[in-house]
């Protein structure tokens, strides 16, 4: 194991629940149902294709234009970023900043696979920006999770090779992106939302290095 790639929203802190939070905001400004199980289904897509799906569940398919669809999202972002502005060091998620320390004290290079746009601010305000080798810039890319595009740009610029990267998700998405990336795949979260994942915690307090390493050689045992 080379490299550690991480997705940020609902990995290394819980700003999937704010996603949740500013999307609801938006279904009850135009009036349309939504909840935590559609949202579940938002989990690592890009802010247009989740506008699409919750218009999509909501019945509202049709109903906006394309000026009208950038405006909500305009709205959804704004709302958003009120709320990752008050992010600071404390709200890593338990036991991500003992997991970076462990990762650079063995060289393991870390990368960030994040689908979000605002990604560069929230790590900055956890404090953790130079702890990363390499961000990926998902304006960059052709494709969103769960096309591998994403994981497999992470490994190039850490210069690993996809075979020697983990990579840690909380979304169906990501876990198939990783999985099409050619990498070991861990999840966080309920087992239900993790399948095909090759290592399932339930909490991010549960990633350790000694782990990651034993079910690592797990794998290889079992796929080389
Ligand atoms: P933004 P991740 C993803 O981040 C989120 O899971 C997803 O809910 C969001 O729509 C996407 O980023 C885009 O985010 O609107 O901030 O650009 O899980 O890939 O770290
Ligand atoms: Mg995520």
């Amino acid at each position: 194991m080379k490299a550690v790639i991480f997705d940020l929203d609902g990995v290394i802190t819980d700003t999937a629940e704010y996603h949740f939070l500013a999307w609801r905001h938006i279904a009850e400004q135009i009036d349309i149902p939504f909840d935590r199980s559609v949202n579940e289904s938002l989990k690592g897509i890009s802010r247009e294709e989740s506008l699409e799906s919750m218009l999509t569940f909501g019945g509202a398919k049709t109903k906006y234009t394309n000026a009208e669809k950038k405006k909500l999202m305009h709205l959804k972002n704004q709302y958003y970023q009120t709320l990752i502005s008050k992010l600071t060091p404390e709200n890593l998620l338990p036991g991500i900043g003992r997991l970076l320390c462990e990762l650079k004290g063995e060289n393991i290079k870390i990368g960030l696979a994040s689908s979000s746009r605002n990604a560069p601010e929230i790590i900055t305000r956890l404090g953790i920006m130079d702890d990363f080798h390499a961000i990926v810039d998902p304006t960059a890319l052709a494709n969103g999770k769960p096309d591998p595009e994403i994981f497999l740009t992470a490994a190039a610029l850490l210069g690993v090779s996809p075979a020697d990267c983990a990579a840690i998700e909380d979304a169906e998405a990501g876990i198939s992106a990783i999985k099409s990336a050619g990498m070991f795949a861990v999840g966080v979260g309920h087992e239900e939302s993790m399948l095909g994942a090759d290592l399932i915690v339930r909490q991010s307090r549960d990633l350790t290095l000694e782990l990651l390493n034993e079910e690592w050689e797990q794998y290889r045992i079992k796929h080389f």
